[in-house]
């Protein structure tokens, strides 16, 4: 059979169109066509090729998991070696490592040129393409032989399989790091825990776990990403002289770069760099473990040369380790809002992650059975990010003769009632409800808290004292509060006191969702909260709905809409709302008619890199306030929000030819607050 040269041409022009929405979606986190549009031509190419077999090809985008797991990894050679990197741990050796390259290259007084990356932790990896085609991807072992693992590369979205454009070396070696963003290391581990399976230590453990996969369905089923930070063999085409220039070509042709990557001008830069960076450490969506500073000439990188191994012209710069090891003295069990009884672990302090932890989490009842930990063991600590410190593991090899065994307890330690779980859920439960102290006092942290009521004064501390002595018993008791029992305290005044009423009396003008928030239902949080009052735009409605009509909510699903109705199909939650009603709470309807939303209406597009916000979370707040959010300039556009690397953005250009109004990330999130979507 001869087939028409029109099936060929719109395959290829179906791959190259695939390929580019990946790139867009995937490495420029600008997607210009919507999901659906990219599903339906996904569909078109898998009808072709599932007719036209011969024609499938190893660079189409269905092509990404191969069908039969491998029984063991081919070695590889990396012809040219993939060096390591020198560790500095002060600010001085970053110095010194400045002033050799100065007296090498024979530069007295010259400011040297850098370029900083984040020293993203990870699996080193180097994916050679030839013609533009992904052919092989290895691991970096020890630098001379790795792993041949092209088939699981090859399911990582961010990797092109096949290069963008025409103009790259015929041979070209990219090198990066492989990596697993938090969110989805720490969704990896729920799903885990929650299945009773074992968990992974940190992320890059996980990355290893999932790229190591003789059977690269299990690696395509983990969130993996790729960012690319030099080059290995390139031949029959010359590179720019500047390392941060290679890069820009890289990630012209389809790579991931991390957007933290700056040239800097001279060593003081480098330093300045790496302090900015250690403080925005937490907030970045993966995790890094230092910085990579690097001769940004490449003409100086081949003139400086390597000594066993390392080269003379990069120095990788360590920030404090997140994990360290410490002793178990101890476990307590707390009891959160919900009943939920966490086992607390009680350290001897350690320092981690760049602060002092004494305290760490044991999630649940089977991780203690996992860990196998006992009082009194060499535990591994994790502290990363803003989340709470970990025990990831133990270290048996040193556990003392007089360890002692954990035990959970079956009633709740701070009111006795039975701890039970629902079978099949990892989290045992206080039954005690609001009979229980603890979780009363949870209820009223968390009603007071900035996100909910707004109380200002009212501390964790104070709610504790005011429940231990009997004068409130639940959040509704906080407003007949007089300031002579306030001021009785424990470091409270009369003025202290005094603002604290006035506080609660400011409190009662809120907002529904705050109110909804604050109650402290099941599944409910902030957003949640502002979807249910804008919905139903008044607290009545939401009283009567079943879960059908909850359902109706954006976002809400079975289980969301259960607990609410559950919630509000409860006596005792209405005399709640009642009496705090009585107390004079009070909010203004919502208005629900959607063109008399803020931005009913309105046209935007949100592009580049966001900072402070998710662009997703900019998408759905701009939804919430009614205004249509498109993927491209058009002069239906109202306004462009254009976050970074505003200059070479084409919506930006586009917005700005046509004469749409922009705006900065900044600017949008000051409009957001105006609006009420956004709090401070
Ligand atoms: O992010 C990283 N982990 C990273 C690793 C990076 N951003 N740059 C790196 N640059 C190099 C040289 C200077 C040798 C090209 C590296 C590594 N090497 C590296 N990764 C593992 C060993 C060495």
């Amino acid at each position: 059979m001869t087939i028409s040269v029109s099936v060929q041409e719109n395959l290829e022009k179906l791959k190259q169109q695939l390929n580019y929405h990946n790139y867009r979606y995937y490495v420029l986190d600008d997607p210009t066509i919507p999901d659906a549009e990219y599903d339906r031509l996904f569909k078109a190419l898998q009808e072709l090729e599932a007719a036209h077999p011969e024609l499938i090809s190893s660079d189409s985008p269905s092509q990404r998991i191969g069908e039969a797991p491998l029984s063991a990894f081919a070695q590889v050679t990396h012809e040219v070696a993939m060096l390591s990197l020198d560790n500095a741990f002060e600010q001085q050796q970053l110095l010194d490592f400045n002033r050799r390259i100065r007296d090498r290259l024979k530069l007295a007084d010259a400011d040297i040129e850098y370029a900083c990356d984040p020293k993203l932790d990870g699996i080193a990896v180097s994916l050679l393409y030839r013609d533009g085609i992904l052919e092989r991807g290895a691991t970096r072992g020890d630098g001379t032989t790795g792993e041949d693992i092209t088939q699981n590369v090859r399911t990582i979205a961010s990797i092109p399989l096949r290069l963008i454009g025409t103009d790259f070396p015929e041979l070209l070696e990219v090198r990066g790091e492989i990596y697993m963003p938090k969110q989805s290391f720490n969704e990896l581990n729920e799903r885990a825990r929650e299945a009773g399976q074992k968990t992974f230590v940190n992320p890059r453990n996980a990355a290893a776990g999932s790229l190591r996969q003789l059977d690269a369905r299990i690696t395509a089923s983990r969130k993996l990403q790729m960012c690319a930070y030099s080059v290995g063999r390139v031949e029959g085409r010359e590179l720019p002289d500047r390392h941060s220039e290679v890069l820009d070509t890289l990630h012209r042709l389809g790579f991931l770069i991390s957007p933290e990557v700056q040239v800097a001008a001279n060593i003081d830069d480098c330093i300045d760099y790496c302090r900015r960076l250690g403080e925005k450490r937490d907030s970045l969506a993966y995790d890094i473990d230092g910085v990579v500073i690097k001769v940004n000439s490449r003409r100086l990188q081949a003139e400086l040369g390597f000594v066993s191994r390392a080269p003379r012209w990069a120095i990788a710069y360590k920030f404090p380790a997140q994990e360290e090891l410490t002793t178990l003295l101890d476990v307590e069990f707390q009891v959160g809002r919900t009943g939920a009884v966490t086992p607390v672990a009680r350290l001897q302090p350690v320092f981690v992650g760049g602060v002092t932890v004494s305290n760490a989490t044991l999630h649940n009842r089977d991780e203690i059975e996992r860990l196998g930990v006992m009082i009194g063991d060499t535990v591994i600590i994790r502290r990363a990010g803003d989340v709470i410190p970990q025990v990831v593991s133990v270290v048996k090899g040193r556990r003392p003769p007089s360890a002692q065994a954990v035990v959970f307890p079956s009633s709740c330690p701070v009111c006795g009632s039975p701890v039970e779980n629902t079978p099949g859920e990892a989290v045992y439960r206080c039954t005690g409800g609001l009979v229980c102290e603890a979780q009363r006092k949870e209820a009223i942290k968390h009603f007071s808290s900035r996100k909910a009521m707004d109380i200002d004064g009212l501390g964790d501390k104070l709610v504790e004292q005011l429940v231990d002595q009997g004068l409130i018993h639940s959040v509704a008791d906080l407003f007949s509060l007089q300031t002579s029992q306030l001021a009785a305290m424990e470091r409270m005044g009369q003025k202290s006191a005094e603002n604290l009423i006035a506080a609660l009396e400011a409190s009662k003008q809120t907002t529904l969702a705050r109110f909804l928030f604050a109650l402290g239902i099941r599944e409910v949080g902030e957003a949640t909260a502002r979807a249910l009052a804008n919905h139903f735009g008044n607290l009545e409605a939401i009283i009567v709905a079943d879960e059908e009509a909850l359902q109706q909510v954006a976002d809400v699903g079975p289980v969301v809409a259960h607990y609410v109705a559950e919630f509000f199909h409860q006596p005792h939650s209405l005399e709640l709302i009642r009496s705090l009603q009585a107390a004079g709470i009070h909010w203004p309807d919502v208005e629900v008619a959607a063109a008399e939303l803020p931005l009913a209406g309105k046209t935007y597009v949100v592009t580049g890199a966001f900072g402070e916000l998710k662009r997703s979370d900019a998408t759905r707040l701009l939804q919430e306030l009614g205004a249509k959010v498109a993927g491209s300039v058009s002069t239906k556009t109202d306004c462009v929000v254009v976050g970074g690397g505003a200059e070479t953005n084409s919506k930006f250009l586009k917005a700005q030819e046509l004469g749409i109004a922009t705006m900065t990330e900044v600017e949008l999130i000051e409009q957001l607050r105006q609006l009420g979507a956004l709090d401070e």
